[in-house]
């Protein structure tokens, strides 16, 4: 708990506020039967989460889908909690995409993303919610951070323009739940993940990330027998991925071992450039034409590598590899073409 906290909340008090342990370090495993929250659970993030907490053995994981209950309907959310009293909230529904429509849609990317939250992070003020996680994005540094990006960087230089509008909402996500814990002395936290990737992704063409992009097009290009791809930009920036997979476990070692206001960086700590990328899911999907890139679409960052000490140091690797996880998230490609899970 903060120090300078002036205004006592109602949770703050509550039985289950955090231990800290002789070694200076938070080890407070969160209650199993607890009443947990995760927005966004039908996502790629969300559904990861909800399956690491169920085998996990967490036994009450409600909560409405994007169907049910639209978070950017401020009254609906204040009902759904007055009506649900959650415990535990992770904050993983968002508006995302990939860097085009991030970059053709920045309207819906900053109003959308800030309703989501701002409803969510009141609610679950008003009603007492003691433990929460807000998810953002690597995203939210500077275009051209020092890296490996340290979370030190956080405002000290200008956005990257093609998704200025998606980090600027997550920014004040990020402040929003510093306030909520320096005035009502709650111990809720940030986690910054870097691009994800894996089974549950978006597949859509032209909006979602590069990597699912990839699976598609290589997939499709081997079934037509295409003699070459083309892919977006130079393929000479470099991003790091992490399985979704291995986001989950760090969501829930954060919630019971971290209790500090600074977001975390959450990766791997190693990149590679997205020409290397496309060779690697080449040889996953078994296309044997030629690549070719397309230097008018957009870039983006030229590197977003986040140091990820801040969460090693609390005990917590990445344990999948990325030939691994790729081969792996190809396999749910194929088995799910044509249904649902793919209709974006
Ligand atoms: O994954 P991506 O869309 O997002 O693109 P960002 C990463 C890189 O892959 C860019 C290149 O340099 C793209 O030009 N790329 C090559 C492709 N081929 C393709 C393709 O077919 N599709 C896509 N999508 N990219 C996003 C942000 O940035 O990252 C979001 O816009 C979010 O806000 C997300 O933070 C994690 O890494 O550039």
């Amino acid at each position: 708990m903060n120090a300078d906290s002036d205004v006592a909340h109602p949770a703050a008090s509550a039985p289950n506020a955090l231990a800290v342990a002789a070694d200076g370090n938070v080890h407070r495993p969160l209650d199993r039967s607890a009443r947990v929250f995760v927005a966004g659970r039908r996502g790629l993030v969300g559904s990861a989460v909800c399956r690491h907490l169920r085998r996990e053995g967490f036994t009450d994981l409600g909560g409405p889908t994007s169907a049910e209950l639209d978070l950017r309907e401020r009254r609906a959310v204040f009902a759904w909690f007055a009506d649900a009293r959650p415990d535990v909230v992770v904050l993983a529904a968002a508006r995302v995409g990939g860097i085009k429509a991030n970059a053709t849609r920045p309207t819906e990317f900053l109003s959308d993303n800030l309703r989501i939250q701002v409803n969510v992070l009141d609610a679950a003020l008003e009603h007492g919610v003691e433990r929460l996680l807000f998810l953002g994005s690597s995203c939210i540094y500077p275009k051209l951070a020092e890296q490996p990006i340290r979370e030190e960087a956080l405002l000290t230089g200008p956005l990257e323009p093609t998704n200025d509008a998606y980090a600027i909402a997550k920014i004040t996500g990020i402040l929003q739940v510093q306030a909520v814990r320096r005035q009502y002395g709650l111990p809720w936290i940030s986690a910054m993940p870097t691009n994800l990737y894996g089974s549950g992704d978006n597949f859509h063409p032209k909006h979602c990330h590069v990597l699912p992009s990839l699976i598609r097009r290589f997939h499709e290009a081997k079934e037509s027998g295409a003699r070459s791809v083309v892919n977006w930009g130079s393929g000479s920036p470099r991003r790091e991925f992490l399985h979704v997979d291995d986001l989950a476990r760090a969501c829930l070692h954060l919630l019971e071992h971290y209790d500090e206001g600074g977001p975390v960086n959450v990766g791997t700590g190693t990149d590679l450039t997205i020409r290397e990328l496309a060779e690697l899911v080449r040889q996953v999907v078994g296309y044997q034409g030629s690549v070719e890139w397309d230097p008018s679409q957009p870039d983006g960052t030229p590197r977003k590598l986040l140091d990820v000490s801040r969460l090693t140091a609390l005990g917590w690797a990445p344990r999948i590899a990325l030939r691994e996880g790729l081969a792996q998230t190809y396999a749910w490609y194929v088995e799910n073409l044509g249904t649902d899970a793919l209709r974006h």
